[in-house]
């Protein structure tokens, strides 16, 4: 994707610590890719897609849902250990934070008062603009620079743009890194290292694997939002690709792909049937699946695996008592890291740490 364009403006008044920047992408179209994952076999739908406004809403419902524990399990070890782990980084960070909507989580780091800048990163600017507002005025000591972009493709621009700080943080929370097949997910780790200087660090939530049951309770909750955010892709095809699905003829489907080690959601067509897409009529075999995420499942082992083929070497891992999250601390390995780090913070082993989690018991 090639960035056309760089906007960046100060905006105005008492809060002259917060700039914002915008990348507009030259991206290929909506219809062009999803019809290209339609008219492969078998049929996928980039994720991404789930994520317009009516998506992100329902997105925010799944987060407080008792049967889905990764954003209340992530935020307990954040707010139990924030300050140990960024004390392990350094004095003076720069926190960036791809993906970060409304700055929820940077909030948690931020509130430790170990930053003087913050780099929010969303490719929506819808939440990113108010949200990085809200950030300088709650903290006066941070210098906030908001980017819109698509940090998939974008983040070579970013570096320059950078606030200097002593120590540069990444921090890639949710568990947003399973939504990639293992080599995109290792790629994208290897342009985090490569924003970073030895010694500056990534944290980065991911989910662990677990009983089948804990899982599928997760990603086919009982109150049906995960089935609408699902099925709300179809619905915005529909709005804005002139689509004519009926979403009463798909379901949701949640599996776990246990040798992939990862949830699928599936739409499944109920019957045969053919559905419009911009210029093309798309066929449906009755129970034919099209594939529109995958939330790939992680052991401490294989993520720091993952992870240290792209550079990177963990200093240490908080998770919740039930072992179902893990928040990963990893730095930049090479020959000058940081003195804090070359005195006996590196290479602990794993500990589970007490946080209250709420999450089931495996
Ligand atoms: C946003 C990727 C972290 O995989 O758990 C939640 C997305 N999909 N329920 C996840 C999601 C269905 C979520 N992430």
């Amino acid at each position: 994707m090639d960035i056309s364009r760089t906007q960046t403006a100060q905006l105005v008044g008492h809060r002259s610590r917060v700039n914002f920047t915008r990348f507009e992408a030259g991206a290929r179209t909506m219809e062009e890719e999803v019809l290209a994952g339609l008219r492969s076999s078998p049929k996928r739908i980039p994720s991404k897609y789930l994520y317009d406004a009516e998506g992100s809403r329902l997105f925010d419902r799944i987060c407080d849902l008792p049967d889905y524990y990764p954003t209340r399990t992530e935020t307990a070890i954040l707010k139990e250990h924030a300050r140990t782990i960024l004390d392990l980084i350094g004095p003076d960070l720069c926190i960036i934070e791809p993906g970060a909507g409304a700055c929820g989580k940077g909030r948690l780091l931020l509130e430790t008062r170990r930053a003087s800048a913050f780099v929010p990163l969303d490719i929506s600017t819808d939440f990113l603009q108010g949200a990085a507002l809200d950030v300088a005025d709650n903290f006066p000591h941070v210098s906030v620079h908001a980017v819109a972009m698509d940090f998939l493709t974008g983040l070579d621009s970013l570096k320059p743009l950078l606030p200097p700080a002593a120590k540069r943080l990444i921090f890639y929370a949710g568990s947003s890194i399973g939504n990639f097949d293992p080599p995109d997910a290792a790629s994208l780790l290897g342009r985090f290292h490569a924003l970073l200087d030895e010694g500056d660090g990534l944290l980065i939530g991911y989910d662990l694997q677990k009983d089948r049951d804990a899982l599928t309770r997760a990603y086919d909750d009982s109150e049906g939002v995960t089935a609408s955010f699902n099925l709300n892709l179809l619905a915005r095809f529909n709005r804005e690709l002139g689509a004519d699905f009926d979403l009463s003829r798909f379901r949701h489907v949640a599996v776990y792909n246990e040798a992939k080690s990862r949830i699928e959601m599936h739409l499944e067509s109920i019957a045969a049937q053919r559905v419009r897409v911009g210029k093309e009529s798309v066929a449906f075999d009755a129970f034919e699946r099209m594939h529109t995420e995958s939330s790939y499942k992680y052991t401490v082992e294989g993520f720091d695996a993952m992870a240290a083929a792209s550079g990177f070497r963990r200093l240490e891992v908080w998770m919740d008592p039930a072992s179902y999250f893990a928040v990963g601390l990893y730095v930049k390995d090479g020959a000058g890291g940081s003195p804090s780090l070359l005195t006996g913070h590196g290479m602990k082993s794993v500990k589970a740490l007490t946080v209250a989690s709420g999450g089931r018991q495996a």
